[in-house]
């Protein structure tokens, strides 16, 4: 069969206009009008329909090119009359969406056949609605108000697929007045009626830790145990080992002593270090301990996981730390650093706050939050003296572990803390 390249027509002059969307891709088949590229000049945004039927062969430009009249946009090899009608042209001029203040305006511009769809860009009120004409087309189509779906096109710019995305998230939330487990969907609000708002997309991260935070939150039954730890001792060892480690590259923070309080703690309750088998009847108790640690990123929550934490040395675990917190912050990490964990510790004690109930990271069944630790006055031998207490937060699956045992690691974990012998044996 034979090819043919589809040219860019006559935009009313303009020329090196920006490409900012290709509409189609190779392997697609193509109507007569089928829109293939969106392009934005100073003045205005236009979808560029096609003049010919068949299947895209190779395509000849990419976003953020410059094409003028005349530029080969694609190849196509004709499908006759095989080729897949002509979508209906929007007749009159597109109307416009009915969101304040509007960014854009669509106009039929009359250019030769084929024409071209054009949208008239507002001059500073670029920061609202961005859509080509297709897109408005689409969400027209399916009544969807523009200003409600996330953007994520160059300069906020709704492309295609945001629509694609938006109807799917909204067909998952069906039926309307449930959201699973029979409980009932947030109302959908249009909070641009009361003032100025932005929308953007959530990040990778955080859609996969949000589905999975939910699942969690919604699956087991959390009880939050919270005891405080007398660290000052802890904290003398390793003001005077922390200037000499941090010589050799060592950063000696007081996680890598909670790490090996929880190594010690974990073997004393090894209902601790388990997870539920998969009908909920048995309990997979591990030999070996594998600690996750949540660290924050730019993008989100990301918990790698330390292994066999039981068999390194302080300095090991502080080296290993802080090369997974920068793996982390580095986007590096693999799917296979954040597999094999036993129990999680989180730890917002670089940060502040007093307590918090962290969420067990199924299929954990337990997780460890740790808090700022400060000074206050501890009542010991009949008068009140200055202790170095670290606020901890022991969440547990409950279906796993009773309220008696929680408050035994808990306090078992405070005495590992407060005696720094005790993580020497
Ligand atoms: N109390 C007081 N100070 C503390 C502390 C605590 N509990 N924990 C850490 N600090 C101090 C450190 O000693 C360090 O101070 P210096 O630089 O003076 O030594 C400073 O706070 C910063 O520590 P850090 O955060 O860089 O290192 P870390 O080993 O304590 O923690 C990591 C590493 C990766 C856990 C941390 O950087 C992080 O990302 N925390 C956030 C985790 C999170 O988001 N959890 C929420 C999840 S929701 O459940």
């Amino acid at each position: 069969m034979a090819t043919k390249n589809i040219t860019v027509p006559d935009i009313g002059g303009a020329a090196d206009v920006d490409v900012i969307e290709v509409l189609v891709k190779v392997g697609d088949t193509i109507a007569v009008d089928t829109p293939l590229l969106t392009l934005e000049s100073d003045k205005a945004t236009m979808d560029v329909p096609s003049s010919d039927a068949g299947v895209v062969k190779e395509l000849k430009v990419k976003a953020g090119d410059k094409v003028s009249v005349g530029s080969v946009i694609l190849t196509v090899e004709a499908a006759g009359n095989a080729a897949a009608p002509a979508p209906a042209k929007a007749e009159k001029p597109v109307a416009a969406e009915k969101v304040t203040p509007l960014a854009e305006k669509t106009v039929t511009v009359a250019a030769p056949k084929p024409t071209v769809e054009e949208t008239k860009v507002v001059e500073g009120e670029l920061d609202d609605v961005h859509a080509g004409p297709s897109v408005r087309r689409i969400a027209r189509e399916f009544g969807i108000t523009l200003s409600q779906v996330p953007a994520t096109g160059p300069k906020n710019r709704i492309l295609k697929e945001d629509i694609q995305e938006f109807v799917k998230s909204r067909i998952s939330q069906t039926p309307a007045t449930t959201g699973g487990m029979g409980l009932p969907v947030a109302p959908q609000i249009d909070f641009s009626q009361f003032g100025k708002i932005e929308t953007t997309p959530l990040s990778r991260i955080k859609k996969l830790t949000g589905k999975n935070l939910h699942r969690n939150w919604l699956l087991v039954p959390h009880v939050t145990q919270f005891a405080d730890a007398d660290i000052t001792e802890l904290e003398e060892f390793r003001g005077t080992q922390k200037a000499a480690l941090e010589k050799q590259g060592v950063k000696l923070t007081p996680l890598v002593f909670i790490l090996k309080a929880v190594v010690a703690s974990l073997k004393a309750f090894p209902q601790f270090n388990s997870s539920l088998d998969a009908s909920g009847e048995s309990l997979i108790l591990k030999k070996y301990i594998n600690i996750g640690i949540a660290v924050d990123t730019p993008d989100g929550l990301v918990v790698p996981v330390i292994r066999d934490v039981d068999k390194k040395g302080m300095q090991d675990l502080a080296k290993e730390l802080s090369h997974i917190s920068e793996k982390a912050r580095n986007r590096q990490l693999t799917a296979a650093d954040m597999q094999g964990g036993c129990f999680s510790i989180s730890s917002l004690g670089g940060i502040g706050g007093t307590a918090f109930t962290p969420i067990v990271n199924v299929p954990e069944v337990a997780i460890l939050g740790v808090s700022k630790s400060s000074y206050k006055p501890v009542y010991q031998d009949g008068g009140f003296v200055p202790r170095l207490m670290l606020p901890l937060s022991l969440s547990y699956d409950h279906r796993v572990i009773d309220g008696a045992d929680g408050a035994r690691f808990i306090m078992h974990l405070t005495a590992m803390l407060s005696d720094i012998r005790n993580l020497l044996l």
